[in-house]
């Protein structure tokens, strides 16, 4: 071991740390950690402040945010379009700064993406407890508020002496390019620890690579699955987020093309296939097409790749109906790979369905079956056409007739991103994914808020590729914060914002389970004290422009689509902002979302909403 040391803080020792860590997969190396978002306050304005400033731009970008949260958003935008292999930090002062990182981490983790937090904590030494924002509590002297982020991280630590800072920093990376462990990764750092200096081993920033795994699967879960394959007449494939994450598309296309498995896409996997392939089948489950809901319930094997079967996708476990349906689940987690009572097949999604491919050579669907969806698929994109479609071109356009403009105006290689409301449902049943990471939908925590952020971090990661963030009038208003953040950067982020005066999708969820739309709309106040006045006179247009991003008005359908025209065209972040006309023009829902009725209430509304859904309750089913 080499004794030479250099005299560091540990903040200066972490910055110049993290900007020698390099993932590998398939023998391209990129950095791990490509760029710094901060907020600066006393808890690390002198510690991580002052390391990054020493660092410089060149060796650790450092981008300003104006919401804690809104930088996590950011950083998993970018670490979801680089597919996993490269991510951002996010530094935070101490109290409210660290605690606004919660529900980025909890989104982080849900999504299962990497991202490195750095919340200041308050002092190790405790000179003057307690300090500024410090939580007090009265039978525990070593809780701060960052412990808030334990559960909702998948590495945690704090670095409470210099020297811990070492084995912390190498666990954070390993967690972070972890394909089974990745998630939010949180190192709490004191701010008087920050600050200290240390002699650090010159070892500890030398280059380091971290190779992406893509385990093989074991040859007894492999025979398992291809013999279980061979003897369904009727299997489905459900493409999940894992599919993108393995860069496996072209795989999924060989083994479709191969056998005719038709594919059927969660929110996070939907685009593993395009739109136009024969075997694509669309979304599945609760917000999924007729023609994959259709056969999921008659499907006698059901073969998930690099899903977490949400109930979204279960429709809330009753989907899969046939009696004696059977999985197999690829996937590189076996946490993930046993839901279902499945036969696991724990691999990475590549090379498991590689393995399958080569392992079922020669086998092909039957006939009658790929005749069977394609017709099905056929039937659907019809509906898809009548939904985009508008007979008045000058009249305000519905919400899908909105999706079929930008679908009109966008290329091969957009990118849409959204998270919350309406939107979500009417884009996986109506979206034509043309490419893989096109369909940008963050729908395992379905965080208002997500989309104008993690617009900036999907440019950071894909330059060349415009993008969209989708918003409902709600979500706009949740976090319209860091339009700021892409005017001053410059960088190119389209908004399409769709004004409809409140929670629409509540609205509507809350009218179908009893709950008569009570607080979903953005109105005044009535005489008898119900929100059902007239529309705020909010305008959220100008709005946008206050925060100097360009906008453009679209009153009509043709407006509209001269309007999303130009902001593509356009090199600054433009906003296209548009009334919708509320009339639904959406195809219904396919498949049930459990959420549970009032089992006793005084209004009707609530009882007979009650005896719908202990009807839909009695077809869930567990498989064993
Ligand atoms: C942070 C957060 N709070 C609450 C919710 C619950 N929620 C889901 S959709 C929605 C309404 C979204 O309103 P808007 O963006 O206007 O879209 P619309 O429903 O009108 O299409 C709410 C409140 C959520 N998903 N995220
Ligand atoms: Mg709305």
């Amino acid at each position: 071991m080499s004794s030479s040391t250099r005299r560091l803080t540990v903040a200066q020792a972490l910055v110049e740390f993290l900007s020698h860590q390099y993932t590998e997969r398939d023998g391209q190396r990129r950095r791990l950690i490509n760029a710094t978002w901060g907020i600066f306050g006393h808890g690390n304005v002198a510690g991580l402040g002052q390391a990054l400033l020493e660092a410089g731009q060149e060796k650790m970008p450092y981008l300003q945010g104006r919401n804690e949260q809104a930088m996590v958003h950011a950083a998993v935008g970018y670490a979801r379009q680089s597919n996993r292999l490269a991510a951002h930090a996010v530094t935070t002062s101490i109290g409210p700064g660290a605690t606004n990182l919660v529900t980025g981490a909890a989104l982080a983790t849900v999504n299962r993406l990497p991202v490195l937090l750095l919340p200041g904590d308050s002092f190790a030494t405790r000179p003057a407890d307690p300090v500024l924002q410090q939580l007090e509590h009265p039978v525990s002297g070593d809780i701060s508020v960052n412990d808030a982020l334990r559960p909702v991280s998948r590495y945690f630590d704090r670095v409470t002496r210099p020297e811990a800072l070492i084995p912390a920093a190498l666990q954070a990376m390993r967690v972070l390019a972890d394909p089974v462990e990745t998630g939010a990764v949180t190192l709490a750092l004191p701010q008087d620890v920050q600050a200290e200096a240390h002699d650090w081993p010159e070892e500890f920033f030398a280059d380091r690579v971290w190779h992406v795994r893509r385990p093989v699967p074991e040859p007894a879960e492999l025979a398992a699955a291809v013999q279980a394959v061979r003897g369904a007449r009727r299997p489905l494939i459900i493409a999940g987020g894992g599919i993108h994450h393995s860069e496996a598309e072209d795989a999924l296309k060989a083994l479709a093309d191969a056998t005719g498995i038709p594919v059927a896409s969660t929110q996070a996997g939907k685009g593993s296939l395009r739109y136009d392939h024969p075997a694509d089948l669309g979304g599945i489950g609760h917000t999924g097409t007729a023609v994959a809901d259709d056969l999921a319930r008659t499907a006698d094997l059901i073969i998930g790749v690099g899903t977490r079967y949400s109930d979204f996708t279960t429709a809330s476990s009753t989907l899969f109906a046939t009696p004696g349906v059977r999985f197999i689940n690829l996937n590189v987690a076996a946490f993930d790979a046993h839901k279902m009572s499945a036969l696991p097949l724990v691999a990475d999604a590549r090379s498991g369905l590689l393995a399958l491919a080569e392992e079922l050579a020669g086998h092909r669907v039957d006939e009658t079956f790929e005749a069977e969806y394609r017709t099905g698929k056929t039937r659907w994109e019809r509906l898809v056409d009548v939904a985009y479609g508008a007979d008045d071109e000058d009249a305000r356009p519905t919400q899908t007739q909105v999706l079929g403009a930008l679908d009109s105006v966008v290329g091969d290689n957009d990118v849409i991103i959204n998270a919350a409301g309406s939107l979500p449902g009417d884009l996986h049943k109506l979206w034509r994914a043309r490419s893989p990471r096109q369909y940008h939908l963050e729908y395992g925590y379905s965080c208002m808020g997500y989309e104008i952020p993690a617009g900036i971090g999907v440019r950071l990661a894909a330059p060349d590729r415009p993008v969209w963030s989708l918003v409902g009038d709600g979500t706009y208003l949740m976090m319209p914060t860091e339009i700021v953040t892409a005017v001053q950067e410059g960088i190119n982020v389209n908004l399409l914002l769709i004004q409809n005066h409140g929670y629409a999708s509540i609205g509507g969820l809350s009218e179908e389970t009893g709950a008569e739309r009570f607080g979903t709309a953005y109105r005044f106040r009535a005489p008898d004290g119900t929100y059902t006045g007239d529309p705020l006179p909010v305008d959220l247009a100008a709005n946008v422009a206050s925060l100097g991003m360009d906008v453009i008005r679209a009153a009509t359908v043709r407006e509209l689509r001269s309007a999303l025209a130009t902001a593509r065209a356009s090199d600054r972040p433009t906003c296209v902002y548009v009334e919708t006309d509320p009339a639904p023009t959406a195809p219904a829902a396919q498949a049930w979302w459990d959420v549970p009725v009032a089992e006793t209430a005084t209004r009707p509304a609530a009882v007979k909403a009650r005896e719908e859904y202990d009807r839909r309750a009695a077809q869930r089913r567990r498989h064993l």
